[in-house]
């Protein structure tokens, strides 16, 4: 996979999340807390939204991050004026191009939409920053609209053009498909911006990627309007797959926990279970097939290494799944000292117990504890 940069979008989409409220203080820790992890560019809510929002946009282009500092507008000169005052390194413009959006959002049509995006665009540019121009609701739109509204924004020098997935609708296929396209029209770089309602966010960014995209949006936890978009975690951990000196050289892992737990704070949810990378079972190790395996060579069922995220590794032994070397192993980490057998024999007590009830890691250490000093005692 290319080079690419991550659009962190935590403090724009993530925003839109049904329990997003985040004040000036948290604003900044999380802006913070993005840019140490090493996120490319940081997208902040539109000035126009609201005078808070537009202060606190001013402070955060005053930290002096070393991220680039964006915000996103609707395609309105009005909003494009606010939004070069505030100090920001670019801006993000999108329009609805979808029937739906012309129809029942705007009631824009192309030709007009077509001005409209190039007064902005060139307004943008001639302040000397940054300036994306992307399409809303892109995998419903005409196809023949699209490609003429970003080769025309290409031709006038736009830095990069944006697809939005923006109802979750699109499939990977289709959106190499369209990226693929896009990438022989354009030459400008390319963003993506995948809604996650049927699970396909992350897919869709790695098959963007695969297409010539060179900008992802992700928000930590993938929190955004509805269920969301692309999660940065498992951006992450899907990229680190395909490249991992790449990601491990571009972004400071062990930060991940930190600022998802940050964020989740913030919007008063909890990390879910099954979370990549840092949910509290991503490296939990159970049936006793996976646990000898896992304690001879990690690789066999492990593609991502936990201490390259800070996180460590649970062979979890106090179930019926459990097997005789997982056992030994932790009999050895206790300091105790059994034959083979003897272990063979204290996983048989470890399943029969587990078969009547769940057992913590603190019951099986006792079980282990009072097997091996019945036996030291010569009572077996
Ligand atoms: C929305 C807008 C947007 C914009 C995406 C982008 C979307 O809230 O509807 O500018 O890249 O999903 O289309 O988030
Ligand atoms: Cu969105």
């Amino acid at each position: 996979v290319n080079k690419f940069s991550i659009i962190e979008s935590t403090l724009r989409e993530g925003e839109q999340f049904a329990n997003a409220f985040f004040d000036t203080a948290t604003k900044i820790e999380i802006a913070k807390a993005l840019d140490a992890f090493g996120v490319e560019y940081i997208e902040l809510t539109s000035p126009a939204a609201s005078e808070q929002s537009r202060e606190d946009c001013v402070a955060i282009c005053n930290l002096g991050l070393k991220a680039k500092i964006l915000t996103h507008i609707r395609c309105h000169m009005g909003d494009a004026q606010i939004a070069v005052e505030t100090g920001v390194d670019g801006v993000d413009v999108v329009i609805g191009t979808s029937s739906y959006l012309r129809e029942f959002s705007h009631g824009k049509d192309m030709n007009y939409i077509t001005t409209q995006a190039i007064e902005v665009v060139n307004y943008v540019k001639s302040k000397g920053i940054e300036v994306r121009f992307s399409s809303e609701d892109s995998f419903r739109s005409d196809l023949v609209d699209l490609l003429s509204i970003y080769r025309t924004v290409d031709k006038i020098g736009v830095n990069r053009v944006g697809i939005a997935d923006t109802v979750g609708c699109a499939n990977p296929r289709q959106v190499y498909d369209l990226v693929r396209t896009l990438r022989g029209v354009v030459s400008c770089d390319i963003e993506c911006h995948f809604h996650n309602d049927t699970g396909c966010a992350i897919a869709n960014a790695y098959a963007a990627l695969e297409a010539g995209a060179t900008h992802i949006d992700t928000s930590v936890l993938g929190i955004g309007e509805r269920n969301g978009i692309t999660p940065l975690g498992g951006l992450v951990a899907r990229m680190y797959t395909a490249d991992k000196e790449y990601i491990k050289n571009k972004y400071k892992l062990h930060m991940l926990r930190d600022l998802e737990n940050l964020v989740a704070d913030a919007v008063q949810v909890q990390v879910p279970f099954n979370n990549y990378i840092t949910g509290y079972c991503s490296f939990t190790h159970k049936a006793g097939i996976h646990a000898k395996a896992i304690l001879n060579n990690p690789s066999t069922y492990e593609i991502l290494k936990p201490e390259d995220f800070g996180m460590t590794r649970y062979v979890s032994i106090g179930h019926r799944l459990t097997g005789w070397n997982a056992v030994k192993n932790r009999v050895e980490q206790l300091g105790l000292t059994l034959t083979d057998d003897q272990v063979k024999q204290v996983t048989i007590k470890i399943k029969e117990l587990a078969d009547i009830r769940p057992l913590t890691m603190e019951d099986v250490d006792n079980l282990l504890r009072d097997f091996h000093n019945a036996i030291t005692s010569g009572d077996q």
